[in-house]
């Protein structure tokens, strides 16, 4: 086979020596490998195939020899590495690639990017989850507009550098975008480098286990123990500066919360990632272990909020009293535990320990001391001062304080503020209409407003509703004097109330504030039919309930019937009830009437936003799907499945599922049915201003991520009637691997015209036809012994058009092994030979299968390559 050009033998296990034998090949100008464990020595024997212009490797261990052995492959365009255990080694020795357009070196161990800068000609760079820390080497490439981007599914073009340990520059720019990354390197290189020290401290623990009074002795050594009835209100921030390693100032914000119940609905915006915790426990209380509340309570917050922030357990040996704890269990089971100190804080020295161990761990939080071009930092400090006399400078003057040491430029000066917000140095909501016309210095500032909402008897005694009349009472301080509506969006953007429809004076409703325990109504509110859904937790962050009324406050009818743990929701003669179980660590949602299967969606994605928000959140829900056996249907107490199990199975073809009760074959789709639509009605509105999601937890929040934007790729699947099989098992897979690219925000929408067709003779549509071919993405066509007339007349259709816009791409896939038989078999099997023959006329490569597992396995795999590359 000496004179072949082309060549795709992916997924073969064909390893070293079958590659080996592909030596001799020479004149191969496209080779595809992938997943073959062909190794280092593998990839050694294609050194010669110099003629390659395109090779895929991906998934074959060649590490840095085997990419050693690839360096004169210099007629290279295309190449795939992806997965293969290169470093830094493996990558300099491609650096002699410089034909290359496209390189994908994602799931590396590479760190430096220096060898890919002289790689003038590529365009798309993918070095996702690879260990690069710093761009500035790739500058070339960023300034000729090869755009860097943190995008796990990211489009083909551009430099992809999503999860690297990025430090030059940090992650947050990134995500800003392709303007901010030249813009950090650039300045760098004008002004120098300089770094932000700076990080937060927590104090948490019960209310009365000594905060204030730990916070007094660490840092405010003049002021006496707090009194009994001095208790903190809301959060305290002090400011505290002291000499780090470099002998340059180090500044800690600690922050010591109140201990009211209220305020734990509120944690989420608070216990922010990349801080320091101390957890305070008072030595009078029977917490010992890992299983007792004082304990557990706090330190699950903390991991799941805080996505594993470093945590010091400082026991308050109040009166002399000490209590050995089970420290090994505790570190054991919260690895993010560092160390235990104890000491009575009677006594004047009682917290020095500790205070040496916070200065040792701020300094090494990530990126803390991170380097950033040094008039960043002056501003910073610039900031600080103005800090200290008022709470917050318009968004007019922060410009102009801009202008005063950096050229004036409103973007630049948006995407630093975006930035300072994002580590938790200020607030700053450029999303918001309202909020983004001031910068917020004070962070208590915002916060004391909001608790005094939350914390007004007035308010609460008319179960969380307010007016603008309370406002002007609640915020009556001359600090918050013309700034009501921006305190009200800051509460409507952190989910603590929202604005009543129809109600004259205008109102608010703050759900956290709603009765504690539900309307007689809803007692024996369970009936048989209802569809069911269960949310398990091994922690559930509190106030979750309400924050989903809050997002879904347009189901919501009748506020009256809502309490703190539970909302209904209503649409049309629909409803649903959310309600946390007795146990405080389940969710169910439970809806009935004809929209039951739409609502129950709609509500049930919202709060997979919401847990998806709690980054710490990923392992401690489970959904459960209730059974629907002839028992469990009567049952109060059905037993019940794990969805992702079902989904397991209905992804592995295993469609039923035994009841363990009743031993009772139940259809696993009918189970999954209606729980999770493919695509959500239209009439539930999307959520505008983004309520905050995945990365803003923290006072410092941007706008909210959500889930990304729902792009539909239509797929054209055309076939002669034979393969009837084949197509509807196509679809079914389809059907499957929906569920998975849904995450991606993708939904596959398949076009199925074979009923038309059946019916379709002298009165054929083609027109509308045809316009269904143009209009789709992808056109799929499958063929057996013949081609079908109507078949090869939508290739026809589709290539036009994939001539004319380059759309829709065309797949075409002939069953192999047909051997013929009778005449007329051989009829059609010579039709198909010259549409084989048409297509390479057209210079369109078909591609066979065996079965239809190889099929999807097969589309599948060209379907990710497609979205990975962008090409869709
Ligand atoms: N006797 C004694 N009282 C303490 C000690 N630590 C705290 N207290 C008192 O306990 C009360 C509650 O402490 P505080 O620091 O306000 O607790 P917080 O609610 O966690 O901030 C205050 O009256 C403190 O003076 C201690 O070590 N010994
Ligand atoms: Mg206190």
């Amino acid at each position: 086979l000496t004179q072949l050009t082309y060549l795709d033998l992916w997924n073969n296990e064909i390893g070293a020596a079958g590659a080996a034998s592909l030596a001799d090949l020479t004149q191969l100008t496209y080779l595809d490998l992938w997943n073959n464990e062909i190794g280092a020595a593998g990839a050694a024997s294609l050194a010669d195939l110099t003629q390659l212009t395109a090779l895929n490797l991906r998934n074959n261990e060649i590490g840095d020899a085997g990419a050693a052995a690839l360096a004169d492959l210099t007629q290279l365009t295309s190449l795939d590495l992806e997965n293969n255990q290169i470093g830094d080694a493996g990558a300099a020795s491609l650096a002699a690639l410089t034909h290359l357009t496209y390189l994908n070196l994602s799931d590396n161990p590479v760190v430096g990017s220096t060898p890919f800068s002289t790689m003038r000609r590529l365009t798309s760079l993918n070095l996702k989850k690879t260990k690069i820390q710093d761009l500035s080497p790739l500058r070339p490439l960023l300034e000729r507009g090869l755009e860097a981007k943190w995008e796990e599914y990211g489009s083909g073009n551009g430099i992809n550098v999503y999860d690297c340990p990025l430090i030059h520059p940090p992650p947050e720019i990134v995500k800003q975008g392709q303007a901010a990354v030249l813009n950090y390197l650039r300045e760098i290189d004008t002004q120098g480098v300089d770094h932000l020290y700076e990080a937060k401290v927590l104090i948490l623990g019960e209310g009365g286990a000594g905060k204030t009074s730990l916070l007094r002795r660490l840092y405010q050594a003049n002021r006496p123990l707090p009194a009994e009835e001095e208790s903190t209100k809301g959060i305290d921030i002090h400011r505290h500066q002291f000499a780090n390693r470099e002998g340059k100032p180090f500044q800690l914000n600690v922050w010591d919360f109140g201990g009211q119940q209220i305020y734990h609905a509120t944690h989420q915006f608070f216990l922010t990632k990349r801080s320091l915790y101390i957890l305070v426990d008072d030595t009078r209380n029977n917490s010992k272990t890992v299983h007792d509340e004082g304990f557990k309570y706090w330190l699950e917050v903390i991991e799941t909020l805080s996505e594993r922030s470093p945590v010091l357990i400082f026991q308050n040996e109040k009166a002399g009293r000490s209590k050995s704890i089970a420290e090994a269990g505790i570190k054991g089971r919260f690895p993010n535990v560092i160390e235990v100190y104890r000491g009575n804080l009677e006594k004047h020295n009682a917290a020095t320990k500790l205070e040496e161990a916070i200065r040792l761990h701020v300094q090494k939080l990530p990126h803390v001391g991170d380097a950033v071009p040094a008039q960043w930092v002056t501003i910073r400090s610039e900031l600080e001062k103005i800090k200290k006399g008022q709470p917050f400078i318009s968004q007019k003057d922060y410009f102009q304080l801009y202008a005063s040491y950096l050229e004036e430029d409103r973007p630049k000066a948006l995407r630093l503020s975006q930035y300072f917000h994002d580590l938790g140095v200020f607030l700053h909501f450029q999303d918001d209409q309202l909020l983004q016309r001031y910068v917020i210095l004070q962070n208590d500032w915002a916060t004391e407003a909001v608790f005094k909402v939350l914390d007004d008897e007035p308010t609460k005694s008319r179960k969380g509703r307010f007016t603008q009349a309370d406002c002007q009472r609640i915020w009556a301080h001359s600090t918050y004097a013309d700034m009501h509506p921006e305190l009200l969006a800051l509460m409507e953007k952190f989910e603590l109330c929202y604005k009543l429809p129809d109600q004259r004076p205008d109102t608010w409703l703050s759900p956290q504030l709603l009765s504690p325990s539900a309307p007689e109504l809803f007692k024996d509110w369970a009936k048989p039919d209802d569809l069911v859904l269960f949310y398990q937790y091994d922690f559930l962050p509190k106030g979750m309930i309400s924050r989903l009324m809050v997002r879904k406050n347009h189901l919501v009818r009748q506020p009256d019937l809502c309490w703190i743990d539970g909302a209904y929701f209503e649409h049309g003669n629909s409803e649903l009830l959310a309600g946390l179980m007795d146990s405080g660590q389940e969710i169910e949602l439970r809806a009935r009437g004809p929209q039951r299967k739409e609502l129950i969606s709609v509500i049930a994605s919202d709060l997979d936003t919401l847990n998806d928000s709690f980054e710490g959140l990923r392992d401690k829900v489970r959904k459960l799907v209730p059974c629907i056996c002839s028992n469990c249907r009567l049952s109060t107490t059905p037993e019940s499945y794990e969805e992702g199990r079902l989904l397991k199975r209905k992804h592995d073809g295993k469609l039923t599922i035994e009841c363990p009760e009743s031993y009772e074959d139940v259809s696993v789709l009918e189970l999954l049915d209606g729980l999770k639509l493919d695509m959500l009605p239209q009439w539930d509105k999307p959520a505008q201003t983004g309520p905050p999601g995945a990365d803003d937890r923290h006072s410092a929040s941007t706008e909210g991520s959500g889930s990304p934007p729902l792009r539909t790729i239509k797929i054209f699947l055309a076939s002669s009637s034979e393969l009837k099989e084949d197509r509807n098992g196509f679809e079914l897979h389809f059907r499957q691997v929906n569920d998975r690219l849904l995450k991606k925000g993708i939904y596959l929408q398949i076009l199925r015209w074979e009923n038309f067709l059946d019916a379709m003779s002298e009165t054929r549509l083609q027109d509308e036809y045809n316009e269904e071919v143009r209009n789709c993405d992808i056109f799929l066509s499958l063929f057996k012994t013949k081609t079908g007339k109507y078949t090869e007349e939508e290739f026809d259709a589709a290539h036009r058009a994939f001539k004319d816009s380059g759309k829709p791409l065309i797949y075409t896939y002939f069953m192999k092994n047909i051997i013929p038989t009778d005449k007329r078999l051989r009829e059609d099997l010579i039709s198909l030979w010259n549409f084989q023959d048409k297509l390479s006329g057209l210079g369109h490569y078909h591609t066979h299968y065996a079965s239809i597992e190889d099929l999807k396995l097969q589309f599948q795999q060209q379907l990710d390559k497609l979205i990975e590359e962008g090409k869709l």
